[in-house]
C-alpha cells in the first residue's frame, strides 16, 4: 500500500514542515471538495503535487458516488472534475490529470465498469506521475558536475529530485536557493536541501542578478509548457532567465510531460492566476494606502529562447520540441476538451 507525500503551507503562507500523507490506494480520508480547497488555498501545492492530489480525489470520489443511472453517474463526476479544475488556472498539470481519470470511463456502460475504471486510471497516473520525477531526476544529475553552483527556484520536485540525485551519487556542488515571495516556497526548499546536506545559500528573489556571477547552471520546475516552449512558472523565473541569458549560464527546466499544455496548439494562452493581495499586504496596511494597488501574480512566462532544455521522463528536449511531447506523449486530441 503505497503512500504519496503533500506537502502543505499554512494560510498565512509562512512554511512548516506539515505533511499529509495521502493513501492513494483508493481509501483517502480527505473529500474531493476538502481537496479543490486545499489546492486553492495553498496547502496543497506544486504543480505535480496537485495533479496526483486531484487524480487521488477523483478516485475516492467515484467510489463512494452513488447514482440511479450511469448518465447521472457521469454526470456527477464532471462536475467533481470541473470543481477541481477551476481551483488553479495555470497549472496544465491539473487538467491534464483530471482529463487522463476522465477519459478512462468514457467508454463504460455501467456505473461499476465506469468506477473500476477511474480508479485504476487514477492510481497509474499517480504511479507513473512519480516514476517520471524520478526518472527526470536521473537525467538532470547528469548536467550537475563536481564544483557547481546551481540556482533554484521555488519548489518543484522535479528540480528538486536532479540536485537530491547528484548528490547521492557524490556529486560536490553548491545550490542557491530563493526565498519566493509571498509564500515562501524556497523556505521547503531549503529545509529539503539541508535535509539532504547540500550546500545552499538562501538569497531574496531581488539578489538573483547580483548572484548570477557565482552560478553555472539553473534549475527551475514548471506549471505549464505552451507549445512553443515557452514555460509557465513561479513569477520571478522569466528575470532568473533573463540574469542566466546575460551572463551566459545554462538554463534548465525540469518538467514532468504532463506539464504541457495541449490548448495551447489551438491558440489558448495560459493564464497567469492573480491571487489575493492579501498574501503580499496586510489588509489594514492597504487600507492605509488608497492609491497603491497591490496586485499579486504568482507565475510568469520564461519565453523559449532563454530556455536550453526541458528535462523530462522520456528525455531532454530543446524547447522547439514542446509540440512533439503533446502528439505523440500526451495525446493532445484526446486531452483537449
Ligand atoms: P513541481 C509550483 O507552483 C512552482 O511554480 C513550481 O516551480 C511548480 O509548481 C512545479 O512544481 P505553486 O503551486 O510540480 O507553488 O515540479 O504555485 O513540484
Amino acid at each position: 500500500m503505497g503512500y504519496s507525500l503533500y506537502q502543505t503551507m499554512n494560510k498565512t503562507g509562512a512554511a512548516h514542515n506539515t505533511f499529509v500523507f495521502i493513501q492513494h490506494q483508493y481509501s483517502i480520508r480527505m473529500s474531493l471538495f476538502e481537496t479543490a480547497d486545499q489546492i486553492r488555498t495553498m496547502q496543497i501545492r506544486g504543480a505535480g503535487t496537485i495533479a496526483r492530489a486531484a487524480a487521488a480525489a477523483l478516485s475516492e470520489y467515484a467510489q463512494s458516488l452513488s447514482a440511479s443511472d450511469i448518465t447521472d453517474w457521469k454526470k456527477e463526476m464532471q462536475h467533481a472534475a470541473d470543481t477541481l479544475v477551476e481551483t488553479r488556472p495555470t497549472a496544465v498539470s491539473l487538467p491534464n490529470a483530471v482529463n487522463i481519470v476522465m477519459q478512462s470511463m468514457q467508454d463504460t456502460t455501467t456505473i461499476s465498469e465506469a468506477k473500476s475504471a477511474i480508479m485504476a486510471a487514477a492510481s497509474s497516473f499517480i504511479t507513473s506521475s512519480e516514476n517520471a520525477i524520478t526518472r527526470i531526476g536521473s537525467l538532470g544529475s547528469h548536467y550537475i558536475r563536481d564544483g557547481d553552483v546551481v540556482l533554484t527556484h521555488c519548489n518543484s520536485q522535479a528540480a528538486l529530485a536532479c540536485l537530491l540525485t547528484a548528490k547521492n551519487e557524490g556529486r560536490d556542488f553548491k545550490v542557491i536557493a530563493t526565498e519566493v515571495r509571498p509564500w515562501w516556497q524556497g523556505h521547503k526548499t531549503i529545509q529539503t536541501l539541508n535535509d539532504a546536506g547540500i550546500r545552499t545559500d538562501f538569497i531574496v528573489d531581488s539578489a538573483v542578478r547580483y548572484c548570477m556571477k557565482e552560478v553555472n547552471l539553473v534549475i527551475v520546475g514548471a506549471d505549464a509548457i505552451a507549445v512553443n516552449g515557452a514555460v509557465a512558472n513561479k513569477i520571478g523565473t522569466s528575470q532568473i532567465a533573463l540574469a542566466a541569458h546575460e551572463a551566459r549560464v545554462r538554463f534548465l527546466v525540469a518538467a514532468e510531460c504532463y506539464k504541457f499544455a495541449p490548448k495551447t496548439i489551438l491558440g489558448d494562452e495560459t493564464e497567469i492566476e492573480e491571487r489575493n493581495p492579501d498574501e503580499v499586504l496586510a489588509p489594514q496596511i492597504r487600507a492605509s494606502l488608497p492609491f497603491v494597488k497591490v496586485r499579486n501574480p504568482v507565475f510568469d512566462i520564461t519565453p523559449p529562447g532563454y530556455i536550453d532544455l526541458i528535462l523530462t521522463e522520456i528525455g531532454a528536449i530543446s524547447p522547439q520540441m514542446a509540440y512533439i511531447i503533446m502528439r505523440d506523449y500526451l495525446g493532445w486530441n484526446k486531452n483537449i476538451r
